[in-house]
Order: C-alpha cells, then sequence, then structure tokens
C-alpha cells in the first residue's frame, strides 16, 4: 500500500467512546471513494501511532474494516513484515483448537499491555481494496492482529478479554 501524502491523521477513539462499543456496519460499496479515502487515512493514522493494526471504528467510523501490517517488534521479534493490509468486511471462518498467548497493547487503550489468549492459526475471508474476496490462512502474531481488529468491530477491547482471576 503507497503512503498517500494528502492522507489525513485522524483522532483515536480512547475507551469509554461509545464507537468503540458498538457492532459495525457491514461495509456495501468496498470501491466508493469515501472508503477508499478511509482505508487511506487508517493507513496514515497507523502508522503515525506506531501501530501494527487498526480497525474504522477507532477512528470514530462504524464500519466493518481493519487494517493488518504485522512487522518485527521487541515483543514479537520474528513477527513477518508485511504489507499493510485493508480487509472490509472481514468473517473469521475457521480458528485452529490451539491456542496461545501473546503480549497486546491497543491505541484505544493507553498505557496498558497484558497476555491474551488467541487462536494460534484462522482462516479468514475479506474484500480487499480492488473489491475482489479473498480467503487466507494466517498464523502466529498476524493471526493474532486480525483477532484484535475484528474484536473492535464487534465491540470488543482486548481487556475485556482478560482473566479477572490474574488481573
Ligand atoms: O488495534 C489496535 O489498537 C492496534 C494494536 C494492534 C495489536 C497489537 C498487539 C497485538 C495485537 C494487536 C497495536 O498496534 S498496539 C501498539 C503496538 O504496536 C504493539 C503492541 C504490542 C506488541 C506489538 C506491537
Ligand atoms: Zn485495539
Amino acid at each position: 500500500m503507497l503512503v498517500n501524502t494528502e492522507a489525513k491523521i485522524l483522532p483515536i477513539a480512547q475507551q469509554g467512546e461509545a464507537v468503540l462499543a458498538q457492532v459495525a456496519q457491514l461495509v456495501i460499496d468496498p470501491l466508493h471513494p469515501s472508503i477508499q479515502t478511509l482505508i487511506q487515512d487508517m493507513h496514515a493514522t497507523m502508522l503515525a501511532a506506531n501501530g501494527v493494526g487498526i480497525a474504522a471504528p477507532q477512528v470514530f467510523q462504524s464500519l466493518r474494516i481493519i487494517m493488518v501490517a504485522s512487522r518485527p517488534n521487541p515483543r514479537y521479534p520474528d513477527a513477518p513484515p508485511m504489507e499493510p493490509i485493508a480487509m472490509m468486511n472481514p468473517e473469521i471462518n475457521w480458528y485452529s483448537d490451539e491456542m496461545c498467548l501473546g503480549e497486546e497493547g491497543c491505541l484505544s487503550v493507553a498505557n496498558t499491555r497484558a497476555s491474551v489468549a488467541r487462536a494460534e492459526r484462522l482462516k479468514v475471508t475479506y474484500i480487499n481494496q480492488q473489491g475482489e474476496t479473498v480467503e487466507s490462512e494466517y498464523s502466529g502474531f498476524v493471526a493474532r492482529i486480525i483477532q484484535h481488529e475484528v474484536d473492535h468491530l464487534n465491540g470488543v477491547l482486548f481487556v475485556d478479554r482478560l482473566d479477572p482471576d490474574l488481573m
């Protein structure tokens, strides 16, 4: 994905904002210019915030759009670097029984990192930025980011998934 110099850095909703608790709406017209602009702005906002993912509700748009952009980082030195992928209407069709614990942070939850149990592998179907339907399988850190971002589309934050006995 090219960095669009005209893209805007958008404000990021913080825990407690109503938009983060809503179930986001399906994207009806993936190629509509307003959707394409939103994707560019989400990309710019994610880069500016140094994130590895972002979901449209985090920028106050209750739409089913996520961006996934794994890169190696101190917590996940073996994470694969990838071109950011925009996914519209993502549906996780299959989760592995194998789970794994891994540290997460969230651009919408300041100063909090915690270990969250997620499926190690998954299959996801989504519409890409060209309007094509794609099915892909992911594992490890990329699968974790996808689960975290799809949670945002369903009004769930990673802190909602923490085991209260461990807090
Ligand atoms: O959706 C978001 O709030 C973005 C979030 C994505 C995410 C990070 C870690 C695990 C799952 C999903 C972030 O990018 S938080 C900031 C960050 O870059 C980071 C935090 C922990 C580990 C690695 C990266
Ligand atoms: Zn988040």
